[in-house]
């Protein structure tokens, strides 16, 4: 299951320099089989949990880690006992139907199965957004029955860019909306851990990252005000509330200033998704983790052109995609997450990148497009500078397998709708002069249109 490395020929990303960065990204060796309880150094503990799948249950013993075996439950502490133990489900992108996954809703409900079939049952699940592909009714209507089938006692749920951008949010607001704060942020405790969901995709700017804004940032503030700072948090949010990667936008602007309100707690996991892959980082006493999707893998940070929906081999789909399962022991420090495939296989999300990089050169040529005409395709608009006369009908055409959403900077011409495959959208400038535009979904996407 080990990639050939004698057949590096093409530009891979620099292994050495992101693991200086702390990242850890899992390659195959990181795969435990057995569960033991070895001492290994923190780092290389949770890289390794990230692997087990979902045959154990970890915890920190004396800062080392431990793992039960399901089996013997019986001889757990009692503190081991009244751990709580969650779970996370992420990026469902129900509604999405293209080559990478033609069925996203079996897969959320393999996904589902996954839980219930877990010997306890997660006192909660996290949804970290993006439940829907377009925010259509009907799609949080699937979204909602399938997730109904999770044996727990309440899914909560934080929006992705997918669920806000046609409507700024406010049909999300609407289901999911209530008891939350602002954009939809909230907190609650449970069995001693406070819970603080964080809402990162709203009024993202041209060229920014994921955004929480100064009156998220200011009740967060007040929210943990109270708190001891024993108290174990655990923040979760759509965006990576760390940078992963902002070439591909995957990171959060002012991360920074929330997690300095955190500093003085004791133990802070973040939980995020938006990536469709497993990414760790530990930072003093703040511990980062992605998940993976259960609609479809996304290429490893710099092994492709763009981020977006990676086709891999039929029979490896369900090793890419899976859920989290998070158990926190009390009187321990970090909690222990581990990540399971929906094939119960090892996470191969790196093989699948690797695989489908060298396979790249029989993608489709990029569409010829008229003159005044601006395709969308890899996430970039081509061309990036559209010089036109005044009065020139200008037309955008969604080339991509993902949806865009094209916003002017200066607010000179309105918005388009969320253009999904193939949809158009159009504007006629008179006025001369240079109109900036950007993509609200993927805000790194930019352009701009001369008018003579
Ligand atoms: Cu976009």
């Amino acid at each position: 299951m080990s990639p050939d490395h004698d057949h590096h020929h093409h530009h891979d990303r620099d292994d050495e320099r992101f693991d200086d960065a702390s990242n850890t990204r899992p390659t195959g060796s990181n795969f435990i089989g057995e569960p033991s309880d070895d001492g290994v150094d923190r780092r290389g503990f949770l890289r390794c949990m990230a692997w087990a799948g979902t045959a154990a249950i970890w915890g920190m013993s004396g800062g080392v880690p431990k793992s039960f075996a399901l089996g013997q439950l019986d001889s757990l502490t009692d503190a081991e006992r009244k751990s709580i133990f969650f779970a996370q489900i992420s990026d469902s992108h129900i509604g999405f139907a293209k080559e990478a996954n033609k069925d996203v809703t079996a897969t959320l409900q393999a996904a589902v199965a996954r839980l219930n079939e877990l010997p306890h049952r997660p006192a909660l699940v996290l949804h970290t957004g993006d439940i829907t592909q377009l925010a259509k009714p009907e799609e949080f209507d699937t979204a909602n029955e399938v997730l109904r089938g999770v044996k727990t006692d309440r899914v909560f749920y934080v929006p992705g860019e997918h669920d806000v951008a046609s409507d700024n949010g406010v049909s999300y607001l609407q289901r999911y909306g209530k008891g939350t704060k602002g954009g939809g942020w909230y907190s609650f405790d449970h069995s001693g851990v406070h819970f603080v969901g964080l809402v990162n995709v709203l009024n993202l700017k041209a060229g920014g990252l994921g955004s929480l804004g100064a009156e998220q940032i200011a009740w967060l503030k007040r929210d943990v005000a109270g708190l001891s700072s024993s108290t174990p948090i655990v923040l979760f949010a759509h965006v990576p509330l760390w940078t992963v990667y902002p070439e591909w936008g995957w990171g959060t602007d002012d991360s920074e200033q929330a997690l300095t309100l955190l500093k003085r707690f004791g133990s802070v996991t973040v939980l995020n998704g938006h990536i469709h892959q497993i990414m760790q980082k530990v930072e003093g006493n703040v511990s980062f983790h992605t998940a993976l999707s259960t609609a479809f893998p996304q290429p490893a940070p710099g092994t492709a052109p763009s981020p977006g929906p990676l086709k891999v081999e039929p029979e490896r789909l369900k090793s890419v995609l899976g859920i989290a399962n998070v158990t926190f022991v009390p009187g321990r420090g970090q909690l222990a997450i581990v990540d399971g495939t929906l094939s119960g296989a090892p996470p191969a999300i790196a093989e699948a990148s690797h695989e489908a990089m060298m396979k790249r050169g029989a993608n489709k040529p990029a569409a010829a497009h008229g003159p005044n005409e601006i395709g969308i395709d890899n996430f970039a608009f081509a061309p990036a500078t559209l010089t036109v006369k005044s009065g020139t009908k200008v037309v955008w055409i969604n080339d991509d397998d993902v949806p865009h959403l094209i916003v002017n900077v200066e607010g000179k011409f309105p918005s388009s709708k969320v253009l999904d495959t193939n949809q158009r959208h159009s504007v006629t400038l008179t006025a001369p002069g240079t109109y900036k535009y950007f993509c609200s979904l993927h805000p790194q996407m930019q352009g701009k249109i001369v008018v003579e």
